[in-house]
């Protein structure tokens, strides 16, 4: 049946089209930002955007008789009958065109009774969502040469093209495969290329969704949902980084991170088992001399693994034990888990059941399944009371003096099967139900534990969490969950955290050397390299596998591992000044190489690997007994890190890559700050920095603050322009001195020399030597 347009009205940036069979809104937030909207009777908040994100736009509006346009700068619009709408961009390019045919389900051959048997032998049987009521679906035509990313934290390679995956936060210990179509996070955003031409689309729905990105069909591509409003926003661009920028912009950046949290973290379910366990690890990284800044505590320091407790059996003076570790240069990081013991004689628990802070049936009893303390209930993190009351027992471990909060199984995940759809959770103030909630549970966790965090301490709060959704970036690193001592893992690391760059998460990790299954010296050492200049930066293994410290192999893996974390923490100056220009700038730290190349089609596809800003390419060696791999260069000319010499771009080389080499290129006329060697990233200010050219020439502007709170936010911070011209004259200036401690030397080393500045106090600027 066809649904006319009858007529429309336009006020305040925003279009109302009247359809004989309904009513479709479009909202113009920004020259690139468009927000479609149509009421399906569900609540319409949001967990993902904060605050007001409309500014005053210029809008044009044309009845154009059999349809109508809405134009800004960046996105022209036009809406037909049936409710179709084409997008396009400022010079005309298609970007999102409506599919007018209907889809074509893949053929299946299964009837009831064989899908009987495929059921009973374990095989999965794809669900039949569009069986339910509310469910709706949006469909685009698909070009031939279109291409996929984003879509946060999912399985498989870099461009989705060709795949379906689901967005329901899951617990998935098995293998990730490019079948697994969902994992532990929803971040339903994704951008595509199309012709070349980039764009995005946020679909603000936390109902279980889909999409298929031209799996089923070579014409079109979907997204569907089985429940919640039509709630999506077109986002625009002239770049692929543009169209990123408007994502972050509307869902949030990546906040300043302390400093140390970009520092070496070891894990291990085991090792909080007993505190001599963990002070001998320490000696450990004493006496391999290898730097390190945290170690996480898994489920064993607490007291029969309830929440907000210590196990005083294990540890007679955890305040003190805190303190002796962080006098050796360590943080201590502890995991909390989403599930709360039931016990009647535990105060979270009574507290909770007293306030009526938990999860409910629909009967109004409270839900009980179980997690690692046995019996468990949920705390209800949608209403802002549950979250006030976790956030005031977050100071049960700041008193301790440990240094975050890693939430765990906040999916939630549960032992007894999953959670029924029908338990009541709230939506803010609202009566919920699980359906709708399921996604945003561990980003309110988060949110909670964020709040609870910068309240007690007035830190920049760290955070880690393995669920959440769009928008959680803002209060939350995460990582990607249970990976396993596989190369596949290793392998797809690379789109994986690049994917989630693209989403929002510039602060991301995997469990380095992978958390399940037996890794080898080789397989650690090439991950450690991959993942030199990924944010989060943690050595993470399972019960029960084999040992994956830096040591527990020969001397040759501890020698290698030790010369990468030298070569890290060498590094972290300039990571720290990608977390303040280009978060800043809503665009992630680790890059695929398509973010800065969207013209270059051979940049598109690229799995193996990675940049950091703008001026780095790395290209780890990802499979075993591989000691050469090909490297593709974008455009421009490439020096290679370890022996200086140069490439031109647009083509691919061929590099040796022994294994205690990960081939790295600095794009020529670069420059980058260079840290101190450091066993840990100090508290006290550094007195020198060094400044590394690479090429003739360049110029750079570093960033420093203390590292640890929010006093930047007030101007404390310091900012230096370095450069150096083609004759090799070198200035240093101190363009910015908001915060008092500033360097007292800085070397500038070019090919040839190596140039001293010296702080003057009088002028307040550097002089040279
Ligand atoms: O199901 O706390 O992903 O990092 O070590 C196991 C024990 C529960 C899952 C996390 C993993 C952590 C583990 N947890």
């Amino acid at each position: 049946m066809s649904s006319k347009l009858k007529d429309f009205q336009f006020n305040q940036q925003s279009l109302q089209l009247n359809y004989e069979q309904g009513k479709l809104e479009l909202t113009v937030l920004t020259p690139g930002i468009v927000h479609v909207f149509q009421d399906h009777g569900r609540a319409r908040n949001s967990y993902a955007i904060e605050g007001n994100k409309q500014q005053k736009t210029k809008v044009n509006v044309f009845d154009k008789g059999d349809h109508v346009e809405l134009e800004t700068a960046q996105l022209l619009i036009k809406a037909y009958d049936d409710e179709k709408l084409d997008v396009y961009d400022s010079l005309g390019n298609p970007l999102i065109i409506d599919y007018r045919g209907s889809r074509q389900p893949l053929a299946s051959d299964l009837d009831a009774e064989h899908r009987k048997t495929v059921l009973a032998e374990g095989h999965s049987v794809a669900d039949e969502l569009h069986h339910e009521s509310h469910y709706y679906e949006v469909v685009k035509t698909l070009a031939a040469d279109e291409q996929f990313y984003g879509l946060g934290d999912k399985t498989g390679f870099l461009n989705k093209r060709g795949y379906d995956y689901d967005n329901w936060n899951s617990d998935v210990p098995q293998v990730h495969t490019e079948a697994t179509t969902k994992l532990y996070k929803s971040i339903p955003v994704v951008y595509g290329l199309k012709n070349g031409h980039p764009y995005g689309m946020f679909f603000d729905n936390t109902y279980q969704s889909h999409f298929d990105l031209g799996k089923e069909s070579e014409h079109y591509y979907f997204y569907s949902a089985i429940d919640g409003n039509l709630d999506y926003y077109i986002l625009g661009g002239h770049s692929l980084k543009e169209v990123v920028a408007n994502y972050t912009y509307l869902t949030g950046r990546v906040p300043m991170p302390q400093k140390w949290m970009l520092g070496y973290q070891q894990s291990r379910w085991g090792y909080s088992i007993s505190q001599e366990r963990v002070e001998e690890l320490a000696e450990k990284f004493e006496e391999y001399e290898l730097p390190i800044d945290v170690v996480h505590l898994d489920i064993d320091y607490m007291h029969g693994y309830r929440d907000f407790t210590w196990d005083t059996k294990k540890y007679q003076h955890p305040k003190e034990f805190v303190e002796q570790m962080r006098k050796r240069g360590i943080r201590l990081m502890p995991i909390l888990d989403a599930g709360v013991k039931a016990d009647p004689d535990y105060d979270l628990y009574q507290e909770g059941l007293e306030q009526g802070y938990f999860v409910k049936n629909p009967d109004g009893t409270v839900y009980v399944n179980a997690v690692w303390p046995g019996k468990s209930v949920f705390p209800d993190f949608g209403r802002p009371e549950v979250r006030a009351w976790w956030a005031k027992h977050v100071k049960f471990f700041t008193d301790l003096g440990t240094c975050g909060i890693w939430n765990d199984m906040n999916e939630p995940a549960s032992f007894n099967g999953p959670l029924p759809e029908n338990l009541e959770f709230h939506d803010e103030e609202q009566i919920s139900d699980h359906r709708r909630m399921h996604n945003v549970y561990g980003h309110n966790m988060s949110k909670a534990a964020y709040e609870g965090l910068k309240a007690e301490t007035g830190r920049r709060p760290y955070v880690i969490t393995r669920a959440c959704y769009a928008g959680t970036q803002k209060y939350s690193t995460v990582w990607t969950g249970d990976n396993q001592s596989l190369w596949s893992h290793l392998q797809l690391s690379i789109p994986q955290l690049t994917n989630l760059g693209l989403s929002g998460f510039a602060f991301a990790g995997t469990d380095i050397g992978g958390f399940q299954a037996d890794a080898t010296g080789e397989l650690l050492i090439r991950w450690l390299e991959s993942a030199l200049f990924v944010p989060l930066f943690r050595n993470h293994a399972a019960l029960g596998t084999r040992y994956q410290e830096p040591w527990a192999f020969d001397k040759q893996t501890l020698n290698i591992y030790r010369k990468y974390l030298n070569l890290r923490y060498r590094l972290i100056p300039f990571l720290y000044d990608q977390f303040r220009h280009e978060t800043q700038a809503g665009l992630p730290v680790m890059r695929p190489l398509v973010l800065n190349y969207d013209h270059d089609p051979q940049a598109r596809s690229i799995n193996d690997e990675y940049m950091v800003g703008t001026s780095i390419l790395v290209a780890p060696v990802v499979t075993p007994q591989t000691t050469k791999r090909l490297v593709y260069l974008p455009a421009g000319e490439w020096i290679d890190f370890w022996n200086h010499a140069s490439y031109a771009g647009r083509q691919t080389i061929v590099v040796d890559a022994p294994i205690d080499k990960l081939p790295l290129f600095i794009k020529a006329n670069t420059i980058l700050p260079w840290g101190c060697k450091t066993m840990h990233v100090s508290d006290k200010p550094d007195q020198i920095m060094t400044f590394r050219v690479y090429g003739e020439c360049g110029s750079y502007m570093h960033y420093q603050d203390n590292g640890l709170d929010f006093a930047y936010q007030d101007g404390e911070y310091n900012e230096y322009y370095v450069e150096v011209d083609e004759n090799g004259q070198a200035l240093v200036e101190l363009t910015k001195h908001g915060y008092g401690p500033n360097y007292q030397k800085i070397y500038v080393e070019t090919a040839d020399q190596r140039l001293e500045f010296n702080y003057d106090e009088k002028s307040g600027n550097y002089r040279q030597k």
